[in-house]
């Protein structure tokens, strides 16, 4: 592709995205790359911040930047060039975790004062959409698309577009263009990639090794290995790097290569296959989530027109300890390259999966804080929880039950406390330990088609009072043990659970009628139906019979309510 000439470039850039406010005297100009107006969050959220790029300028000399959000404590802000992620003099990069941002408008008002205490401000309105989960299934067009932000997330440097394609307007490090969610888990990206030329000061001693490609599973910056820096500038972890590359002092040792979290080299491509400049090359990446091992990724690369090749280039397999989720970025460390039109394929829409530990309080015995199985013989081969109240159409069902199998328990994962905003349910069971099993009585339970994210999850039972986790937690491919029967503040709302022994917590039993309270409506239910020997609600204290005892648990808990908003 003919690449028009800087001047050019700049001076289209001026006209379309620059936000110049120059005071009418020699106060410091402050150039807003993207705009005045941005907006964040409505297609969804490629990381943790957004940022606000720019650069500020005065003949004088800039001596101090700020900026404030909504009216907030001011901010010092950093001005470039800081060797990495701020490349020109008077750059700068407001990053804003997107947990600051009302959802709606925001305002940034960026201030800039010169040697000469002459001050000058920019006003940016930010409207931020929260809530959004970006498309699993995904493709850009740069020939249609109105603009970068519209698209995409810029997360560093001045990018153009162009003759169809996207690149970045000056070379530096790790020009990184977000495209995805921070949730997503398994997908495949294809981008065609033109290279043009090497900026060696790439091989300086921070940037080490220029190269260009994808960085997959990345949520975001942090302050690891780099800390404390304005802009964050910690690149780590990640999931992969699929890139061409110039290792450092070395070229000859250009290639491509699969890069994993904390750098360590997956895959390298020692076969002389070598990019050459002005033509175009398909990359394409993919990671699927191995169970019980972490993400597996495969890269390959061929040159456009050309036959896919049948086979990958290179692979490998990260951990459960790296990443298992986030986005994918173009990234430019360094080179002139076009990144063509993008296609995201999601491979599976993600899968969570929730780690439950819980007792009932009906079959709960001791010694040994365990629950009685008396019900085994007459439990159900499919979910019980089709009918009212519950309404769950699901289809779990086994051919046997599995060992230590208690009952059936129905779980739901919110975004939020309300119940609209449920986003997922699942029958499972729950065992003798209180381990809450998905259908084979030994795994987590897993949620498909749910993005990893912070849920609120749920437990009912049919005829106990439903607990629900005291605060939202992070649920991703990667389980974590919730264990709501070492302490009542386990459970969200007051007083949600009833201590069966020291230390020792369990849903409340009682609620013959499932009503979400304990009342003698329950009781009078229990005495309408005396010694069944059914699978029956009534018989809550899970013996296999209804009978006095059943009453006597009710009474016990009389007016207990759900506590589940
Ligand atoms: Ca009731
Ligand atoms: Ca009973």
């Amino acid at each position: 592709m003919k690449r028009p000439s800087l001047s050019i470039i700049v001076a289209a850039n001026v006209c379309l995205m620059f936000a110049s406010i120059a005071s009418l005297y020699a106060a410091p100009t402050i150039n807003v790359w993207y705009g005045n107006n941005q907006s964040f969050g409505q297609i969804g959220n490629p990381q943790t911040a957004i940022n606000i790029l720019g650069n500020v300028s005065d003949a004088n000399g800039v001596s101090s930047l700020s900026y404030t959000l909504n009216g907030g404590t001011p901010a010092n802000l950093s001005r470039g060039p800081d060797s990495r992620r701020l490349l020109s003099p008077g750059d700068f990069n407001i990053d804003i975790n997107t947990s600051s941002l009302n959802n709606g408008s925001n305002t940034v008002v960026i201030t800039a004062t010169n040697s000469l205490n002459e001050t000058s401000t920019a006003t940016v309105t930010v409207q931020y959409s929260a809530g959004n989960i970006w498309p699993a299934n995904y493709s850009i067009n740069w020939s249609t698309a109105t603009s970068i932000q519209s698209v995409a997330q810029v997360v560093d440097g001045h990018w153009t577009i162009s003759g169809g394609t996207v690149h970045p307007t000056y070379l530096g490090y790790d020009r990184l263009l977000g495209i995805g969610d921070r949730t997503w888990t398994d997908y495949e990206v294809t981008v065609p990639i033109t290279l043009h030329s090497l900026d060696t000061s790439g091989f300086n001693n921070v940037s080490q090794t220029p190269g260009v490609g994808l960085l997959f599973r990345w949520t975001g910056h942090t302050d690891y290995p780099v800390a404390g820096w304005q802009p964050k500038t910690g690149y780590l972890p990640f999931g992969a790097i699929g890139w061409y590359s110039w290792d450092y002092g070395n070229t000859g040792g250009v290639r491509l290569k699969l890069v994993g979290n904390n750098l360590n080299a997956m895959q390298e491509d020692w076969s002389g296959f070598m990019l050459t400049f002005g033509v175009t090359y398909i990359f394409k990446m993919r990671v699927e989530t191995i169970p019980g091992q972490g993400g597996a990724y495969k890269f390959k690369v061929w040159q456009q027109g050309q036959p896919e090749p049948s086979t990958w280039r290179l692979q490998g397999t990260q951990s459960l300890s790296d990443p298992q989720y986030g986005t994918v970025c173009l990234l430019s460390h360094h080179v002139s390259a076009d990144f063509g039109n993008v296609t995201i394929t999601s491979l599976g829409a993600g899968i969570v999966q929730a780690s439950l530990k819980a007792l009932l309080q009906g079959p709960y015995t001791t010694p040994g804080d365990t629950m009685t199985t008396s019900l085994r013989s007459m439990l159900p081969l499919s979910q019980p929880y089709s009918g009212s109240p519950w309404n769950y159409g699901g289809t779990e069902a086994v051919g046997f039950l599995p060992n230590g199998v208690v009952d059936w328990v129905l779980l739901e994962l919110r975004t939020g406390t309300s119940p609209s905003t449920k986003v997922a349910t699942r029958a499972a069971f729950i065992k003798r330990d209180g381990m809450i099993v998905d259908l084979d009585g030994v795994s987590t339970v897993s949620f498909a088609g749910v993005a990893s994210a912070n849920y609120y999850v749920v437990i009912r039972h049919r005829n106990h009072l439903p607990v629900m986790t005291a605060t939202a937690q992070g649920l991703s491919p990667t389980a974590t043990l919730y264990d709501f029967t070492t302490a009542q503040s386990r459970a969200y709302g007051a007083s949600p659970m009833v201590q069966v022994a020291p230390g020792v917590f369990a849903l409340y039993a009682g609620d013959a009628n499932a009503s979400l309270i304990v009342s003698s409506a329950d009781a009078n239910s229990i005495f309408g139906v005396l010694n069944s020997t059914n699978y029956n609600l009534n018989d809550v204290n899970m013996s296999g019979i209804v009978s006095a005892a059943d009453a006597n648990v009710v009474f016990g808990n009389l007016n207990r309510t759900s506590q589940v908003p």
